[in-house]
Parts: structure tokens; sequence; C-alpha cells
């Protein structure tokens, strides 16, 4: 095995998925015989990040941190696997500066709010649209869309793509870049 490292890094809102895509192309990469890691901002949060806040510094912080540590993973090789909301352009770009160019790969997960506060997996918008959770993404905290992102995946008349269409599209990229 012989790899490059890079970085595969999504952002979305709460519900967009980004979890769920995170898995599915990790696992589908696995059964190719690539290493990958992945680093879910929402697990993070119960262990290297249990003293930060969702207030905009300390999601900067949250980020920066995952950025550095994705930086490690792909200096050993692997693809690392981001998964957190990263709501602002400017943390975002500045993990996108700790890495080699273009080995940091940015997937905008643009689902609508509308859908992914329908979902709600765990209730938190039901309870941000309360006021029980305030500054929540979306609802009254910012959501920065990249302006200039590698790969968007959307909805197509009203049909959201499913996990293995959603990893599929990051493996085309990955391939047609020379990652696998
Ligand atoms: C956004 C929040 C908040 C607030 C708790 N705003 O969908 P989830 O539940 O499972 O994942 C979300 C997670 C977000 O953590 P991140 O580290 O990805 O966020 S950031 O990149 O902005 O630092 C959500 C839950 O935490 N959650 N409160 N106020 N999401």
């Amino acid at each position: 095995l012989n790899q490059k490292g890079c970085v595969v890094w999504i952002t979305g809102l709460s519900g967009s998925g980004k979890s769920t895509l995170a898995c599915a192309l990790s696992r589908e990469l696995h059964s190719r015989g690539h290493l990958t890691y992945v680093l879910d901002g929402d697990n993070l949060r119960h262990g290297l990040n249990r003293d930060l806040s969702f207030e905009a510094e300390d999601r900067a912080e949250n980020i920066r941190r995952v950025g550095e540590v994705t930086k490690l993973f792909a200096d050993a090789g692997l693809i690392c696997i981001a998964c957190l909301i990263s709501p602002f352009r400017s943390d975002r770009n500045a993990c996108r500066s700790l890495l080699p160019n273009s080995t940091f790969i940015e997937v905008f997960l643009n689902i609508p709010l509308e859908i992914c506060e329908a979902r709600d997996p765990k209730g938190l918008y039901k309870l941000a649209r309360a006021g029980k959770i305030k500054g929540f993404t979306g609802i009254d905290d910012p959501y920065e869309p990249p302006s200039d992102c590698e790969i968007v995946i959307q909805c197509k008349d009203g049909n959201c793509p499913a996990p293995k269409s959603m990893a599929d599209q990051v493996i085309s990229y990955l391939e047609a870049n020379s990652f696998l």
C-alpha cells in the first residue's frame, strides 16, 4: 500500500448527513484496501474537545484542533475524514492552509435547512426552536456555505442522495485526483 494522505473535510448543517457520509465513505475505502480515520465533531466533543462550547470562539478552537489532527493523519498517509458543522469559512480555510496544496478536499453537504429540521434525529432543532438551546446553527447562529469547495453534494428534485451515492461522488473525486 502506497497511499497519498489527504483530508476529506465534510461541512454542513446538523442533520445534513455528515456522519452518515463519513461512515459510508470510510467503509467503501476500507473495502478497497485504503487506510482511513474518521474524526467526528460530535464524538470529539466528548473527549479531546470536551472543554469547548458552541460560542464562535470555541467553535473556532474546536475546528483548529481537529484541523491539526487531520494534518497528523494525512502526514501518516491516511485518508482522514473530518465531519464537523464548521460553520465559519475562515475556520475551514485555516485548516486548509495547514495541508499541502490540493490535499484538503472540502465537501459541502448542501441539504436545505427545512430537510435537516424535518429529520431532526436528536430532537435538537425542536429544542432550538423552543429556545431551550441557544445559538443553534441554522436557527439562531450562522452557517457560511463554502464559496469555492471541491465537492458539493445536494438534493435533486426534492430527493436527497443516499449514503452510497454521496460516498461514490467523493470516491470519483479521489480517483480523478490520484488519491486512490
Ligand atoms: C450546532 C449543536 C449545538 C449548537 C449541540 N449548534 O447533529 P449533531 O448535534 O449530532 O451534531 C451537532 C454537534 C456539532 O458539533 P460540531 O463540533 O460539528 O460543531 S462545530 O463545527 O460548529 O464546532 C449537534 C450538536 O453538536 N449541537 N449544540 N448550538 N450543533
